[in-house]
């Protein structure tokens, strides 16, 4: 698939605020500074589309993006926030399960892990949580550029063999970087067959 357009659309602060026109939706997550907006700008196309910041933390609310005026790709909050306190991290928490809960329109959430680390706990958690409400995802492991080969298959395999502990099937997976724009053919192959299906 190529994407064509990619245009903002708004940011909801619940579910139900959502587009009800019915386009298929892909919904991209994952802790504070993992490299959501860095790989949402490499997936368009389009540089200053979402923002990336030094900052970590900034999104707070549902950002709609539609793309070929055909399907929404959504960039939700990250989860695990240090800086934010406990009730609004509740808050934050709560709008996340609501939204992937109850979007009908949603086809899948790309959880993105950053790949320069071994697993960690919160990831693992997250990512658990989503097979066991039978939410259907996809990992994306971010930022592969910044090390080698080697300890990136280590990284990534450490972090299947972590989920082979809890789950017969594993969920697909993309390796990426937003820099060189790595996996970027694939994971828009991907989102292309999920919506042929
Ligand atoms: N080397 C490298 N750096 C990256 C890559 N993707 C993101 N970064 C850097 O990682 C930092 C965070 O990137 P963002 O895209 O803002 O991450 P985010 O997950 O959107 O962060 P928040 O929205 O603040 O939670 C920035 O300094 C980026 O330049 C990548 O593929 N390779
Ligand atoms: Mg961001």
């Amino acid at each position: 698939m190529e994407i064509q357009r990619a245009d903002f659309v708004a940011s909801y602060p619940k579910e139900n605020l959502c587009p009800k026109d019915g386009r298929p939706e892909f919904a991209f997550i994952g802790r504070s500074n993992v490299g959501k907006s860095s790989l949402i700008n490499m997936l368009t196309g389009r540089k200053g589309l979402a923002k990336v910041s030094g900052t970590p933390g900034k999104t707070r609310l549902l950002n709609y993006f539609l793309i070929n005026q055909e399907w929404y790709l959504v960039d939700l909050p990250g989860y695990g926030y240090a800086r934010v306190s406990k009730k609004e991290q509740g808050t934050l928490k709560a709008m996340i399960n609501d939204y992937l809960l109850h979007r009908q329109p949603l086809q899948l959430a790309f959880v993105l892990i950053d790949s320069n680390i071994p697993p960690t706990k919160i990831d693992l958690e997250f990512v658990n949580a989503l097979g066991e409400q039978g939410i259907p995802f996809a990992l994306v492991f971010t930022k592969c550029d910044r090390l080698g080969k080697v300890q990136l298959e280590k990284n990534v395999q450490a972090f299947l063999n972590e989920l082979s502990k809890h789950w017969e099937t594993l969920p697909p997976y993309f390796v990426t970087s937003s820099e060189y724009r790595t996996g970027r053919t694939e994971l828009l192959g991907y989102i292309g067959s999920v919506l042929q299906a």
